[in-house]
């Protein structure tokens, strides 16, 4: 495939491999048997070589295209990790790996919190919300295959998926905003993104920091692709801030430095209680459907009321000061992921997504959205959440219009989403005006959403089936 890139000022036509929708859903397959473990599917070869939260649903996603048994294990690897407050912790550790900082010697869950499983180790805070898009696709695959009956296991995991929920309305849903409360950049999932820059100025790393030693920076191409030093020194002073206070939210707000309503987590809570709902009818537990689509309900309302009018964008606030943060990032379409396609502000801020501000701008490899504006101060075209393309943000945003029934936009995402990955690299991200791959090669999320893509863009497909067309089984 030939692409016109920007380089040095310069259009330049660059050829890449061009794999096949076949040879792309085999390499996808490949990378995630490669990152398989006995504890489930680690995100990444070296530089995550643990199971993450929201990566090990989308996982478990993909999974169900190919193996609904498979995507079964994933997920209850996962959800070992729930602790008995409900919250699913952001990581679930894989003891025989190495290689990764922070680890649970650091995190000393276990020493400071009551919560913890006690079988395994796990981090102290949490990711978004995506696991009941995990159960439904898990579900809809196994009443398509003739196989055993596996009602009792749906059932036990949606319990597990409701409490879950039930903590975040709890005790992370501000009553203020109706946004949910993070107190760590990484439980947004978008660490270093600018959405965080403001509150990231209040967070000041104290003399007792302890010392560290960073280990992500030796598995990328380049420290330009990861976030700074300072930014670092900060997520680690948060995580002591967060032992502090026992990772207990309500300590948490009396002593947080870093305290943001987050309109992103806060959607997809919204679009994920509603899935959830789903499951929830389909198991015949009526009671537990209504009390999930409420949640869905409130949480709607708390992105309702943080989105611009003029433009349909939603905004995040900095719940320190009040102050609503600016939207120039990917995170500002939140909309798109719990609105109608006939409410306004979804047709709004569609049209946003896909003008020349973002998939549109002429600069971009792909015509698909980086995860900040291009035209934006803030955006920087190699490093992380500052400007790269995100693989599994396309698939979501491709997931989300489709259930809007927005069938055009949907398959965008999912054609260009498809032309990005025939390199056959699996990034965790993408150079948006060259195309070239960053961070993490055979990123296990970007190979899910492969296999979802190139099951039709639904989440769910017979499992036997398209194992069986794709020469697999
Ligand atoms: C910190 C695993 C995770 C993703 C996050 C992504 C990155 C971790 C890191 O990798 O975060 O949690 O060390 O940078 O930002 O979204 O879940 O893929």
């Amino acid at each position: 495939m030939h692409i016109l890139v920007r380089a040095h000022g310069k259009l330049l036509e660059r050829t890449v491999d061009t794999l096949s929708d076949d040879e792309l859903f085999r390499g996808a397959v490949g990378v995630l048997d490669a990152n398989r473990t006995p504890h489930g599917t680690k995100a990444s070869p070296k530089l995550y070589p643990h199971q993450w939260s929201w990566d090990a649903a989308f996982i478990a996603c993909g999974l169900a295209v190919l193996d609904s048994r498979r995507a079964k294990e994933e997920l209850a690897s996962l959800l070992s990790g729930q602790w008995s407050n409900g919250m699913i912790p952001h990581i679930v550790f894989d003891p025989s790996a190495t290689g990764y900082f922070p680890g649970p010697e650091r995190w000393e869950c276990k020493a400071v919190s009551p919560h913890p499983p006690s079988t395994v180790e796990t981090s102290g805070i949490m990711q978004p919300p995506v696991h009941a898009l995990a159960l439904a696709a898990i579900m809809a695959a196994d009443s398509r295959s003739a196989g055993e009956n596996c009602s009792r296991w749906h059932s036990a995991v949606l319990a597990q998926v409701v409490a879950w929920h039930r903590y975040l309305l709890r005790e992370r849903l501000d009553p203020e905003t109706g946004l949910l409360v993070l107190f760590h950049g990484w439980e947004s999932g978008m660490d270093n993104s600018p959405r965080w820059d403001i509150p990231y100025e209040h967070v000041v790393p104290g003399a007792d920091l302890p010392p560290y030693d960073r280990l992500d920076t030796r598995h990328v191409g380049s420290v330009r692709e990861r976030p700074g030093t300072m930014e670092y020194d900060r997520y680690l002073w948060l995580l002591e801030e967060g032992k502090r206070a026992g990772y207990e939210p309500s300590s948490w707000r009396e002593v947080g430095s870093f305290q943001v309503g987050d309109v992103f987590s806060t959607a997809l809570f919204a679009a994920a209680s509603e899935v959830a709902a789903t499951c929830a009818d389909e198991l015949g537990q009526n009671a537990l459907g209504t009390e999930l689509l409420e949640m869905a309900e409130r949480a709607r309302e708390g992105v309702r009321a943080h989105i611009d009018p003029k433009t349909g964008c939603a905004h995040d606030v900095d719940l320190r000061t009040g102050g609503l943060l600016p939207h120039n990032t990917i995170a500002a379409f939140a909309p798109l992921l719990c609105l109608g396609a006939d409410d306004p502000a979804f047709e709004a801020s569609r049209e946003i997504f896909f003008s020349d501000g973002w998939c549109g701008a002429g600069q971009l490899a792909f015509p698909l959205p980086p995860s900040t504006a291009p035209g934006s101060a803030a955006f920087e075209e190699t490093r992380y959440w500052r400007g790269p393309v995100w693989p599994i943000m396309n698939w979501l945003f491709s997931w989300s219009l489709g259930r809007a029934g927005d069938i055009a936009g949907e398959s965008h995402l999912r054609e260009h989403g498809l032309d990005q990955l025939r390199d056959g690299t699996f990034a965790e991200y993408y150079h948006p005006f060259t195309g070239d791959p960053l961070g993490s090669i055979s990123q296990s999320w970007t190979a899910a959403a492969a296999l979802l893509w190139l099951g039709n863009g639904r989440l769910v497909h017979r499992a036997s089936g398209m194992a069986d067309a794709h020469g697999l089984t």
